[in-house]
């Protein structure tokens, strides 16, 4: 059996879970996936044996139970340290720490507005002014790390990050929403999205059956319009 467990829900949906989970994956372990349906009763009944906030991800290795998607992260980094989930250099350490917990603590309409839901693809309606603002913050990070820290790409620091990892589903949410950002970040998008380990998520999203219907907007509905 696996030391490591990763504690989530469906993955269709589940922004928070990819994260942890793409940490994990990127390690090379073993380890084992426990899923629940999310805001189900046995979700609600079993959720409390692994995170005190009832949230997931969760990882479990052994006795050692991390909750919150970036401590995850952390604790993958300095377990795993050859396996690159945060840059070495201090200043690249530095900057993907920032730009990773503004992912962590922020972007709260474009969250609102635009749940993940990776077996929908939607036309392109409308982003109000606080959505706007969300996603042109986004592409300049994504553009100033591409384009100004002098790395040779695909990715925000070069290999597959923790910065990657936290800005996946953002990847996932403007391309199903059809939000269209400068051709830089265009080709960082599609190098996510073409990540084997993206198309692994992607591919199991697509099996999954169960559904939560507040993030079912039918596409003739769909405006995206902050909280
Ligand atoms: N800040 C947390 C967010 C976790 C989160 O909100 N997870 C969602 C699933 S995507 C959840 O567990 N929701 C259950 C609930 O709110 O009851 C993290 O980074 O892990």
């Amino acid at each position: 059996m696996a030391d490591m467990k990763i504690v989530m829900v469906n993955k269709n949906y589940s922004s928070w879970s990819l994260r942890g989970w793409l940490g994990v994956k990127q390690t090379g372990a073993e380890f084992e996936e426990i899923i629940f349906d999310l805001w189900t009763d046995e979700f609600n009944d079993k959720i409390k044996r692994y995170s005190p906030t009832g949230c997931v991800p969760v990882l479990v290795d052994k006795d050692i139970y991390v909750w919150e998607s970036i401590a995850i992260l952390d604790y993958l980094d300095r377990k795993f340290p050859d396996c690159g989930i945060w840059p070495k250099e201090s200043h690249l350490y530095a900057h993907a720490k920032a730009i990773s917990a503004e992912m962590h603590a922020g972007f709260f309409a474009l969250r609102g507005a635009a749940p993940m839901n990776l077996r929908e693809n939607r036309p392109y309606m409308d982003m109000d002014e606080k959505v706007k603002k969300d996603v042109a913050r986004i592409e300049e990070i994504w553009t100033s790390c591409l384009e100004s820290l002098g790395n040779v790409g695909p990715f925000l620091f070069g290999k597959f990050s923790g910065a990657d990892m936290m800005y996946a589903p953002v990847v996932a949410r403007l391309n199903g929403y059809g939000i269209k950002l400068n051709d830089t970040c265009m080709a960082y998008m599609d190098a996510v999205l073409n990540h084997p380990h993206m198309k692994e998520w992607y591919e199991a999203a697509a099996k999954e059956t169960f559904t939560i219907p507040e993030d079912e907007i039918p596409a003739t509905q769909m405006v995206l319009i902050a909280p």
